[in-house]
């Protein structure tokens, strides 16, 4: 029974978060997620199925067209590539207190049943376009059966923080989703020696209500 879908065979997602880490001292903090998705939350018979597939020109505005094309065609000619596109609805629901520092920062854990060098791209699109693009590269690590590759408290860039900032100011919930409607993040995953292209992982998003905190849904990226 294999939960963990995002990916096929030779790498799939484990997990994706986006944080703050507020900290009065060292012995008091406090980590308020703004996004997370966990893999081991779904149950699936390994073949991914039970994720609705949406054809990539429904949102291929939001990214830089390019891309995407190159994934989905690899994604065609070879069966180890697959794309997601992931619907967040983001918690902005926090508070900094005054003599707290704040660290914004990002998690991704991958696995593979064979080890590798990977490479993880994140670009953040406003408009469609590229604004910044951040490359990391991880090497496995054999955890109980499985290679494992923590990309663990990435710290966020300026132009993601003041974003985040000026995103929470502003006062309407239809003003912040106005304007994330032109913002988007697409993450690339490499095999770094083959430079095949593994993963491609789209995200959009809105903000969330208060009761309900941090939410997503997956769909399979298509170009049929
Ligand atoms: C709209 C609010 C989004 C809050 C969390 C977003 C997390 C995803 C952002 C990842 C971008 C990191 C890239 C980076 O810092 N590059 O330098």
């Amino acid at each position: 029974f294999n939960k963990s879908v995002i990916g096929l065979s030779h790498l799939k997602l484990i997990e994706f978060s986006g944080f703050l880490e507020k900290r009065r001292d060292l012995e008091i903090y406090h980590k308020h997620l703004f996004l997370h998705l966990n893999t081991h939350d779904y149950f699936s018979d390994g073949l991914n199925e039970e994720f609705e597939s949406i054809n990539y020109k429904e949102f291929g505005d939001k990214f830089p067209e390019s891309d995407l094309m190159w994934s989905l065609q690899n994604q065609e000619k070879t069966s180890i590539c697959s794309s997601y596109l992931v619907k967040y609805w983001v918690d902005l629901n926090y508070i900094i207190e005054e003599g707290v520092s704040a660290i914004y920062a990002v998690t991704n854990i991958f696995e593979s049943p064979e080890p590798m060098t990977i490479s993880c791209s994140t670009k953040v699109c406003s408009f469609g376009n590229q604004v910044v693009e951040k490359v990391e590269n991880e090497h496995a690590q054999y955890e109980s059966g499985r290679y494992v590759y923590r990309f663990e408290n990435s710290p966020m860039c300026e132009y993601m923080i003041t974003f985040i900032n000026k995103l929470k100011q502003l006062p309407e919930k239809n003003l912040k989703n106005n304007v994330l409607e032109n913002f988007s993040v697409l993450q690339i995953i490499k095999n770094n020696d083959t430079k095949e292209i593994l993963l491609t992982l789209a995200y959009v998003f809105e903000v969330s209500t208060s009761e309900h905190g941090a939410q997503h849904v997956i769909y399979r990226l298509t170009n049929t």
